[in-house]
């Protein structure tokens, strides 16, 4: 079996999360592609907002800061610049990385920022009681929208692309194998590297849209997943409804932090 304890704060356990949430299933992803990446642990720091999901780096042994809700990328930015040689983990829920920290995120993608960002993506508030989210899809309900949600949703890995994300895949609670793959190659990969985890929250999401239970979820992702290699034959009206998952968009930028050393040694040349 795979070394977890090697890597949790078993002090702080038990977790917060309900039975049956995928918070716990991303994060062992996350650890087992960490481990094949070969990465070690002081090399890596793990930074998180507020909600269910950024409770995930108070539970593991690495350098971790768990921040204010929405600002988890503005901390992680800081820490880069400061520290160009840590691998730098984001972990943040939909809610916190665009709702309130929407500006960081796109930004971030736009820096082409040297992080990657592991967004749970359970499409509500899940910390707070469920409200809307902006991945909570059009007339599904939510505590502040018993009657349904009227504003359409964002497309997170779309966002991210639109704004300059070097690496953009998406995966699921149900794909636990693949997403420890797609992680490794995020970590990987220089530059702004997103993955996007559709990740069940059966208590807020779950019930009130009459879900069924956390497997019944996962069932949902399994059946109403596509790899993006099948979707890219398929036409927009064929896709609709499917959740495209695997590696999505990879391109080589400059990165944010080499491209300010190589202002700094300019300058320092210019000035000496
Ligand atoms: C500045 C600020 N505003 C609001 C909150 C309350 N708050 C805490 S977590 C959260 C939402 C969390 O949702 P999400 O980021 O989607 O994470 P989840 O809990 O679903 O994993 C909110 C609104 C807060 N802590 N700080
Ligand atoms: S409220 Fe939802 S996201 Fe939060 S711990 Fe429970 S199941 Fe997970």
């Amino acid at each position: 079996m795979f070394p977890y304890k090697k890597y949790l704060r078993l002090d702080k356990f038990p977790h917060i999360w309900c039975t049956g949430c995928g918070c716990g299933i991303v994060m062992k992803a996350m650890l087992r592609a960490i481990d094949r990446a070969g990465i070690q642990k002081d090399d890596v720091a793990i930074v998180s907002g507020i909600g269910c999901s950024s409770r995930t780096p108070g539970y593991l042994d690495f350098n971790t800061l768990h921040t204010h809700h929405g600002r988890a990328i503005a901390f992680a930015t800081g820490l880069k610049l400061a520290k160009p040689r840590l691998k730098v983990i984001v972990v943040t829920g939909d809610g916190d990385a665009t709702a309130i920290g929407g500006n960081h995120f796109i930004h971030a993608a736009r820096r082409n920022l040297d992080m990657t960002v592991l967004l749970y993506n359970n499409h509500i508030y899940g910390m707070t009681g469920g409200q809307v989210s902006p991945t909570t899809p059009f007339g599904k309900k939510a505590s502040t929208a018993p009657y349904g949600s009227t504003e359409p949703d964002f497309d997170i890995s779309n966002l991210a692309i639109a704004a300059g994300a070097a690496f953009v895949a998406r995966s699921t609670c149900y794909h636990a194998t693949q997403l420890d793959k797609l992680i490794e190659k995020a970590l990987l990969k220089k530059g702004f590297a997103l993955i996007e985890v559709l990740t069940q929250c059966p208590t807020y999401y779950g019930r009130p849209n009459r879900l069924g239970s956390a497997v019944d979820m996962l069932k949902y992702y399994k059946e109403n997943s596509i790899p993006v290699e099948t979707a890219r034959k398929l036409s927009p009206e064929e896709i609709k409804g499917k959740i495209t998952i695997g590696v999505l968009h990879d391109i080589e930028r400059p990165e944010f932090c080499e491209e300010y050393q190589k202002l700094v040694d300019r300058v320092r040349i210019k000035n000496e």
